[in-house]
């Protein structure tokens, strides 16, 4: 029985104090701690006294736990792995990472939402940070990418106003974590520059159904450098092995309520069951010719180079094989920043990326308080380090000799740390003439082709959810005339994504917006941008939903679970109770969601496993008809017991539901889970 525990505070039977094994607990200074439950008092109804330094040290330390959170991407989530190198490429680049076949040089990688606040939810419609940091052995090297390949803006001097826009409204606090709003509309409408990123945040790349399937992109085009300076433009790809897969927007909405920290759990769940995610470093590299005759500027980042004109070639993988021991002290101490490059690595002018090599810093310090941030373990270098930089805020690494100036007189052994001329980081010679002048290129000027090659790349279903999201989007917008002047620069983009956001709207389609150069009809579609065209091969590392209620059949539930498990897939056992639910063969199991905490929306295939009492008992519960209505409306694969009629007609599906809902007497559980890799039937979705 436990105790009462109101009088010591002490957790009753639980009480622990420090033993052999067991540390003792002591302030920050060390000294051993007595009491934890209780401040010193003048007596036991007394005032609490000034010198109890425990209690002050304790209230002060808590007093000053938060930090600025990030102003972008503030909600991200990171894990440690490592790059590996497939073939050295020292012909493009001097990169030390690149050099040796096999090579793995450590890494940790963050994703995030750029929108929300620290708590907000990860399905939020909105751009993935991608930002991941290479520990080589010549310094850290920092692609800090997105999970879409353009971005909203051509000048950094922007970004301010964009993220403004996107975030809540400064009067009234509000939307968290959303774009479907005036202000963030506003900005785009009248910003045609952004055409080309509203098609991507408006389609399902916005969406992803984890970190794990999602594409990530340096986005600018840097530059290699190779050993004898020759220098080579590219473009940084990260490909995931598990296939693109995205949820679609009604899931999302339900999503969140379900379980806001659904992406996060995710990489939790995958890298702690040892199911590693991988992506494949993939280089788009091109020449000065190439730049030349490419139908756009290669330093304008709301443009991408289509694979199809510049195969992406895959020169090593990323694996992720470790989660953080403490979030705070990895995944939110963190900071990247694009001016990270090693030897072998080079900027362009892309004017957004020089605009970012300014910025970085400036957050980190902002956000970690001292020029020393380099010196928390996540952030320093894993290579020796020797600067004559010193003191500040919590300084870790001062230099240890006499020397901190140079040049200086005193010799090897004290004289620290010294240039490397042949060995250090060179900037590419660039030469850029021209008068000083605030401009924008004329190269900049054609908002709107790209914006139409990737509408026209897509699959109908996922043109369909574009248009869907762009009217969801502008139905929260309040000012008609805003939505009227988004309507205007669909018309530039294509004819029939106008019309079908005008008609979910209800009004009529207005004059197109005069375009400072008139949309090409000659690009052709680029398969590669289509989730659909490049989803996975199979169910491995998803997740399959059981329902199962009391007398669900024993051997049938273990065959499917087995072939799930045997498929890489993870079944996952959803009932009435979590505690306990019987058997037909008089045996129980427990669940890992009860059905109301674990809907169908999380998860990739479902089966609703259960006997004819089974089917009549959930029949009558609103959660378990959701559940099977939902995977139902948004097209997941369902595979059910002979006797689970009643509950599937109670959920409102037709008789002859048609594909993907299939009948453990017609498939076996192998086969049926070959064709759930189609992950939905699209023809039944919304
Ligand atoms: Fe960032 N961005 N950004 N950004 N960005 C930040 O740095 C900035 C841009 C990206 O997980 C900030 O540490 C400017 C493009 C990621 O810790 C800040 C501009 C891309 C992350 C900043 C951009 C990104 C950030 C805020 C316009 C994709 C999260 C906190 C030129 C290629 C990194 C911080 C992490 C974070 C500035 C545009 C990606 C304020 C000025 C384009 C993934 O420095």
């Amino acid at each position: 029985m436990q105790k009462d525990t109101t009088s010591s505070g002490r957790g009753g039977e639980y009480h622990q104090t420090a033993s052999e094994g067991v540390e003792r607990m002591t302030t920050q200074q060390g000294i051993p701690v007595s009491d934890d439950q209780n401040s010193l008092k003048q007596g036991t109804r007394g005032p609490t006294l000034m010198e109890d330094f425990h209690f002050r040290e304790k209230i002060f330390h808590f007093d000053h736990e938060r930090i600025p959170e990030r102003v972008v991407h503030a909600r991200g989530y990171g894990a440690h792995g490592y790059f590996e190198t497939y073939d050295p490429i020292p012909e493009l680049t001097r990169a030390d990472l690149f050099q040796r076949k096999g090579e793995k040089t450590p890494a940790f990688v963050r994703f995030s939402t750029v929108a929300g606040n620290k708590g907000s939810a990860d399905l939020a419609r909105d751009v993935r940070g991608f930002a991941v940091k290479l520990y080589t052995r010549e310094g850290n090297w920092d692609i800090v990418g997105n999970n879409i390949p353009v971005f909203f803006i051509q000048d950094a001097i922007k970004f301010p106003d964009l993220i403004h826009a996107a975030k809540q409204e400064p009067d009234r606090g509000f939307p968290q974590a959303q774009t479907a709003h005036d202000n963030f509309w506003d900005f785009i409408s009248l910003m045609p520059e952004a055409a080309h990123m509203m098609m991507w945040i408006m389609s399902d790349r916005a969406i992803p159904r984890s970190f794990r399937f999602m594409e990530g992109f340096g986005v600018h085009t840097f530059r290699f450098v190779n050993a004898e300076g020759k220098s080579h433009y590219v473009k940084f790809h990260w490909k995931p092995k598990q296939g693109l897969q995205s949820v679609t927007w009604p899931e999302a909405l339900a999503i969140n309520g379900a379980d806001p920290d659904f992406h996060r759990r995710d990489l939790w769940d995958a890298i702690q069951s040892g199911n590693y995610p991988e992506w494949e470093l993939g280089l788009q590299v091109f020449d000065d010719d190439f730049a030349d005759r490419f139908d756009f500027d290669i330093l304008d980042a709301t443009k991408l180079i289509p694979e199809e004109d510049v195969p992406v070639r895959k020169v090593g993988r990323l694996v992720l094989d470790r989660m953080v021991d403490n979030f705070f002290a990895e995944t939110e101490q963190v900071a990247f920043h694009t001016g990270n490059v090693v030897p072998g690595v080079d900027f362009t002018n892309d004017p957004l990326l020089q605009g970012r090599n300014f910025s970085y810093l400036d957050t980190q310090l902002k956000r970690l308080g001292s020029p020393n941030f380099t010196h928390i373990p996540v952030n320093a270098p894993k290579c020796p380090m020797h600067s004559l930089q010193q003191d500040g805020h919590m300084a870790m690494t001062n230099p240890t000799t006499r020397a901190n100036y140079e040049p200086n007189s005193w010799g090897d052994a004290e004289g620290g740390p010294r240039e490397d001329p042949d060995g250090g980081f060179r900037s590419v010679p660039e030469e850029n003439p021209g008068p000083k002048v605030r401009e924008r290129s004329e190269t900049f000027a054609d908002h709107y082709s790209q914006a139409r090659q990737f509408y026209i790349s897509q699959t109908d279903v996922e043109q369909r959810h574009m248009a869907d999201a762009l009217v969801f989007e502008l139905s929260k917008v309040e000012t008609p005339a805003i939505r009227t002047r988004v309507l205007s620069q669909l018309c530039n983009i294509h004819d029939d994504l106008a019309n079908a956001v005008a008609d979910g709207l209800g009004m009529s389609v207005p004059e197109p917006a005069e375009p400072a150069i008139p949309t090409r009809q000659d690009l052709s579609a680029s398969p590669a941008l289509s989730i659909l065209k490049n989803g996975p091969k199979s169910l491995a590392g998803r997740r399959l939903g059981i329902l199962i209620a009391d007398g669900t059949d024993a051997g049938e539930l273990k065959t499917l679970s087995d072939a799930a498990k045997a498929a890489g897939a993870t079944p996952m056992l959803v009932g009435p109770r979590v505690g306990s639910v019987s058997l037909s063969d008089g045996s129980t199991t427990a669940t890992d969601e009860k059905i109301d905490g674990g809907p169908s929306v999380i998860f990739d295939a479902t089966a609703v496993l259960v006997s004819a009492e089974g089917a009549a008992q959930l029949g009558g519960l609103h959660a378990a008809r959701s559940w099977v209505a939902d995977a139902w409306a948004h097209g997941k694969y369902i595979f059910h017991s002979a006797d689970a009629g009643p509950l599937l007609s109670a959920a409102g599906l037709p008789d002859t539901p048609g594909d993907g809902v299939v009948s453990t007497d017609v498939l076996s559980a192998d086969d049926f889970l070959k064709e759930a890799s189609a992950l939905r039937v699209w023809n039944r979705a919304p």
